[in-house]
């Protein structure tokens, strides 16, 4: 892939409103996962109490991720839905204290009363896999709140999802009804440059039509809007990633392949990576953003041969987004170093 292939509102150039620290990161940024349920399919009721969503958004922060998505209602095929009232008090102390901690936090939510409060709770992001379908106030919720918006595509609840897997082709089907989604949006009000699109892997998408939406994601930035990828532990992979006898890789055995999306999806320009753990995909997107700046750089020799037009480390590398080390370890957690893992600075003198 070179950087000419690469289409417009890519990682490299997007800018979202109310995000002005995660534009122009240099870098696909990513996207830990809290999910404050009994029954994700991926996590179900590991982070069920608040102290342990606070605790694992903080471990996912010290990983390297950017965003944290706080979701209290499950997503996963045949989930019943959860009352209003609970989701609230499912995600709102969660969302206040991460945000208090300096944490760009996202709610996971298609209920516009539910994103309102999570918006005046410190939400920056309102993660709606619905794009704005399930919850005719929506689109008025968002407009008013000014919070960025990922609109994700979407044909129905966890209850009725499989049902709905008709396409003639899925990546025309998905680009259209996304703008169909963004026109309506509009209509409601909400800025263009508070929208994100995302895919809907897995949703009402039967494992094999997942990758010609990843392979196509062109074709949901040709939309204008940055794009967000959630392939995390979803059971495509399972179904990839299957044993000789056929059984279906389980979730957490999916993180590394995972992983190998992130960093493709970061060559394909992708905005953000939504993940369960977020190290080896913060990893990935660094990869990612160092190959591609070799890309677009001028070909260099050895160090010290051509040191007047060598590109500096790219950006991407080195900085860090959304935190300062500070505002999150005054909340107890060490940020883990190579210096704290006892491995030394020294890199032991292999191959560079
Ligand atoms: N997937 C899940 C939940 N929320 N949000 C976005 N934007 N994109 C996704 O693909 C997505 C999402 C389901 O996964 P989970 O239950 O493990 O959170």
């Amino acid at each position: 892939m070179t950087v000419s292939a690469v289409p417009p509102h890519t990682a490299r150039d997007a800018r979202v409103h109310g995000l002005p620290e995660l534009s122009g990161a240099g870098r696909t940024l990513v996207m830990g996962v809290v999910n404050v349920t009994p029954d994700s399919f991926s996590d179900g009721g590991e982070w069920f109490e608040p102290s342990a969503a606070v605790a694992h958004g903080l471990e996912l922060l010290g990983e390297g991720a950017d965003i944290l998505d706080v979701g209290g209602e499950s997503t996963r095929p045949g989930a019943v839905r959860v009352p209003q009232d609970q989701e609230l008090a499912r995600v709102l102390p969660v969302i206040e204290q991460l945000a208090a901690r300096g944490a760009v936090v996202s709610v996971d939510t298609t209920r516009a009363a539910v994103a309102e409060r999570a918006v005046a709770a410190g939400a920056r992001i309102v993660n709606d896999v619905s794009g704005g379908l399930a919850d005719p106030e929506m689109g008025r919720a968002v407009a008013e709140t000014g919070a960025a918006y990922v609109a994700m595509h979407w044909r129905g609840h966890a209850d009725v999802m499989d049902d709905l897997e008709v396409y003639d082709d899925v990546v025309a089907d998905v680009r259209d009804e996304l703008a169909a989604r963004m026109a309506a949006l509009h209509d409601d009000g909400v800025r263009p440059d508070q929208i994100i699109l995302d895919p809907g892997l897995g949703f009402a998408k039967a494992g094999v039509l997942n990758w010609p939406l990843l392979a196509h994601l062109d074709a949901l930035h040709r939309l204008g809007r940055p794009v967000l990828v959630g392939a995390s532990r979803k059971r495509f992979l399972g179904h990839l990633l299957a044993d000789p006898a056929g059984r279906t890789a389980p979730p957490r055995a999916r993180d590394d392949a995972t992983a190998a999306i992130s960093a493709l999806s970061a060559a394909a320009g992708a905005w953000c990576v939504r993940v369960h753990t977020a190290r080896a995909s913060v990893d990935a997107v660094k990869v990612a953003a160092a190959w591609s700046a070799a890309e677009g750089a001028p070909r260099v020799g050895s160090p010290g041969t051509s040191s007047s037009s060598a590109p500096s480390a790219p950006e991407a590398l080195t900085s860090t987004v959304a935190l300062t080390t500070e505002s999150w370890t005054a909340g107890g957690q060490d940020m883990p170093t190579w210096q704290d893992s006892g491995a030394g600075n020294d890199d032991g003198g292999g191959p560079r």
